[in-house]
């Protein structure tokens, strides 16, 4: 691995051991072509909490010095218009669905251990009993520096930890309602989509909607640098993971809406949480595309791949969180992406969702 480059992390929901990937990549230099909207009117039955994101053909992924693998080469897609939420899914929003549906989420169930097993490497010992009961990821500042190969460091294994309690069982949601749901696995966001009459957006929906109209930028504002004294959105400010400066007020996740919204009036598209997409996480999907003049509509991969953890499926993230720092993950770049196991809850992750006037809400 050479020294400041990029890493890209894989994690898993594993009771305690907290296994991980990390990997780094190359970079290169990069060219983009201009946004090409598509023209046309939005439909007039817009939903409650929605914008109509009118579509058109975008240059997906980046070369940029500060790219990983996956995001190249870039290349040409299309997308047809859909409404997306306005903001994250929120704690208020979330509450609406359990309490409607009696739903119980992945963190508030017991981890299956045969099914935990079947996903490590042969000969990985068992994650100890104690371990087993429900719970989520937490992250937990180091109290200082530490070497940044290891996320095992910062995230923690925590009994009790779920949507109505993010940071562990003494933490609460109360007074956070327009706060975004966290500590739902894929799967709960799938729930909560089909409840809503929606769905996740595809990673291409996702990356249109959050270039804001701007083709080729390097970030949903524009191409200014993050700033330290009024940065642009709720990301790391310090030094990651034990010193957390909070210059933008903010020690972890925000209220929706705290930052100014995109070029389509989306906000948090850069940090705050990370947000769930309907794909499949792989690394050589963009690979892939190689040749083809442009892509209509992508609904991502048939299944996971990722060479550096074959044995675990994982769906894509994007957006970065309050825990992206230039120096660690530069992930609130639109292009950056993200594989995690549809199981798993983390204290900086949520979702948003988007409708289609005629493609239903099924994700794959
Ligand atoms: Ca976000």
């Amino acid at each position: 691995m050479r020294k400041n480059e990029p890493k890209q992390f894989t994690i898993k929901r594993l009771a305690g051991l907290g296994l991980l990937a990390i990997a780094a990549f190359g970079s290169t230099f990069f060219v983009v072509k201009a946004l090409q909207p598509r023209p046309g009117s939005p439909p007039a039955d817009n939903p409650p909490g929605m914008i109509w994101i009118p579509g058109g053909e975008f240059a997906m992924g980046s070369e940029a010095s500060d790219a990983r693998g996956d995001e190249k080469p870039v290349h040409r897609v299309r997308v047809d218009g859909f409404w997306m939420d306005i903001t994250e899914v929120t704690n208020a929003q979330f509450r609406q669905f359990v309490d409607a549906t009696g739903y119980v989420t992945t963190a508030e169930r017991a981890p299956d251990l045969q099914e935990i097993m079947s996903q490590l490497p042969a000969g990985t010992p068992p994650p100890s009993p104690e371990n087993l009961v429900p719970g989520s990821l937490v992250f937990a500042p180091t109290a200082q520096p530490v070497p940044l190969d290891d996320i095992r460091q910062w995230w923690k294994w925590t009994a009790g930890a779920n949507w109505r309690h993010p940071e562990g069982p003494e933490s609460s949601i109360e007074d956070k309602d327009s706060y975004p749901v966290v500590q739902v696995s894929w799967d709960d966001a799938v729930a909560y989509a089909r409840w809503a009459g929606s769905r996740l957006p595809t990673e291409a929906e996702w990356e249109f909607a959050a270039r804001g109209g701007l083709a080729g930028k390097r970030f949903v504002w524009g191409d200014e640098a993050v700033s330290d004294v009024k940065p642009q959105a709720n990301i790391w400010q310090g030094d990651f993971p034990y010193r957390n400066l909070a210059t933008d007020g903010h020690e972890r996740t925000t209220a929706v809406k705290a930052f100014p919204p995109n070029g389509y009036g989306l906000y948090d598209m850069a940090g705050n949480v990370w947000e769930w997409c309907g794909d499949w996480y792989a690394a050589d999907a963009y690979a892939r595309r190689a040749g083809a003049i442009i892509v209509e509509n992508p609904q991502g991969p048939e299944r996971s791949f990722d060479p550096r953890r074959p044995e675990m499926p994982q769906r894509i993230q994007r957006g970065g969180s309050f825990l992206c720092n230039a120096s660690y993950c530069s992930s609130y770049r639109p292009s950056a992406r993200m594989g995690c196991t549809p199981d798993t809850g983390m204290s900086h992750v949520g979702f948003r969702c988007v409708r289609t006037p005629s493609s239903g809400t099924t994700n794959h």
